[in-house]
């Protein structure tokens, strides 16, 4: 007889539980019927889990909850599972990768996921703090699996099993190619896992995210901005940083659930422009010599003012710059933040002078003739900078654009402590 598992059909929990089911030859079915936020709220269900989450086992010998503790359970049924390894050694091995798995990946994840849901207060410096602990962590699985196919042993175990679908949540949502580029091997040993028939028959073909998914419901709580308009200068910071916080936490019903599909992009509904974004970004990383006969040149012959703008930036607050890697940390936090925008922009950020406190400029440039709204409402760090279009007319802020582009140094009379580059 079958065992039963309450779980929507989407839950990357319950899909550790139906692989290792599959790989044990042990059968396991999904509750029928089973509605999330509906089902794991009946006193049945409480019963069975006091807190309401899902997954939960139903057993001839009675319930568990957690995933991993369930997973576990399945994988026991067999005695000498490979799925456990074969020695006491291998066993300790694949109970830490779980535990890692657990707690420094999918806890990060979710850290990052969860306020992008909706569901919690979203923070930007909450979040950066999230993406830094995930960075630490994939970098150390990076490492391991330089020269392993597999966590442990040499075939698939239940820490691959919880791993792998605990990464599937960040490939799906929020880990874009441009993020896993970082970690090759955890990109090559997760795309093997997903690939393996007995993964594949439960998740079906795995997709990895094109952009980082949006912050749902992120409305600012009044006021919504009609254009690129730049703020007056002198407008109070605290201002800035209170549209930070987005709506107060809904009542987490359906948590790891897939979102809604996305609606396009209104960039992409506009008239083509013979700019073509991308080949821009590759002449750019790829000229090495010669930067301004062949990359400047270049931009200039492809640049294409109906379909693209120009716009320069001025942080708003530089006094505060006394510190450089503050400084350049809090460039590189914009940089990450604008991920959401990786198609439709380049963006050059120069960190200037030669001693505090340091000076942030950039220039960027964004498909259609205005900042992209999303931009604005997405990105917090926008509201920090004063913007101002280029006028390309003006041959002097033309030439400003070429030498931010180039680096050039000095740049107006100052040595640059950094330029970063968003492409
Ligand atoms: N540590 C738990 C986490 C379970 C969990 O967060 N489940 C989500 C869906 S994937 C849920 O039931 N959320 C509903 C709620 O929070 O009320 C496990 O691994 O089973």
């Amino acid at each position: 007889m079958a065992l039963v598992l309450h779980a929507g059909n989407k839950n990357k929990n319950a899909y550790k539980t139906l692989i290792a089911a599959e790989y044990t030859g042990v059968q396991v079915e999904l509750a029928p019927n089973f509605e999330m936020g509906v089902s794991n709220k009946t006193s049945e269900f409480l019963k069975m889990n006091p807190i309401g989450k899902v997954p939960v086992l139903e057993t001839p010998d009675g319930t568990v909850f957690e995933s991993n503790a369930i997973a576990r359970y399945v994988t026991r049924l067999k005695a000498d599972n490979p799925l456990y390894g074969s020695s006491i050694i291998d066993y300790a091995h694949v109970e830490q990768w779980i535990d890692f798995a657990s707690l420094e990946i999918d806890a990060n994840l979710i850290s990052w996921f969860k306020p992008r849901m909706g569901r919690v207060v979203y923070l930007p410096p909450a979040e950066e703090a999230a993406i830094a602990a995930l960075k630490r962590a994939l970098d150390a699985l990076n490492s391991h699996l330089a020269s392993n196919t597999y966590l442990v042993g040499h075939s698939v175990t239940l820490a691959d099993i919880v791993m792998t679908c605990n990464l599937l949540l960040g490939f799906n949502h929020l880990m874009t190619k441009a993020f896993t580029s970082e970690f090759p091997h955890v990109e090559r040993y997760f795309w093997t896992m997903v690939n393996q028939p007995n993964f594949k028959k439960i998740i079906g073909e795995a997709k990895q995210a094109e952009s980082v998914m949006p912050v749902q419901s992120a409305k600012k709580p009044s006021q919504p901005k009609e254009s690129a308009k730049p703020k007056p200068k002198d407008e109070p910071k605290k201002e800035a940083k209170k549209e930070v916080q987005k709506e107060p936490a809904k009542p987490a019903e359906e948590e790891e659930e897939a979102p809604k599909p996305k609606p396009k992009n209104p960039l992409d509904l506009l008239p083509p422009s013979k700019m073509i974004l991308d080949e821009w970004k590759r002449l750019y990383s790829n000229t090495k010599t010669n930067f301004r006969e062949v990359a400047i040149k270049g931009f200039w012959e492809m640049y294409d003012p109906e379909g693209y703008s120009l716009w320069f930036c001025d942080y708003k607050y530089n006094d505060e710059n006394t510190v450089s890697f503050v400084t350049l940390n809090k460039v590189g936090g914009f940089l990450q933040r604008m991920d959401l925008a990786r198609k439709y922009a380049f963006g050059k950020m120069l960190v200037i002078g030669s001693g505090p406190p340091f000076k942030v400029k950039g220039l960027w440039l964004f498909r259609g003739t205005e900042i992209p709204k999303f931009v604005l409402d997405e990105c917090y760090d926008m509201e920090l900078y004063d913007w101002r279009k280029v006028d390309i007319s003006d041959e002097a802020q033309k030439e400003r654009v070429s030498q931010m582009i180039e680096d050039a140094e000095p740049f107006e009379g100052e040595p640059l402590l950094d330029a970063k580059c968003f492409k």
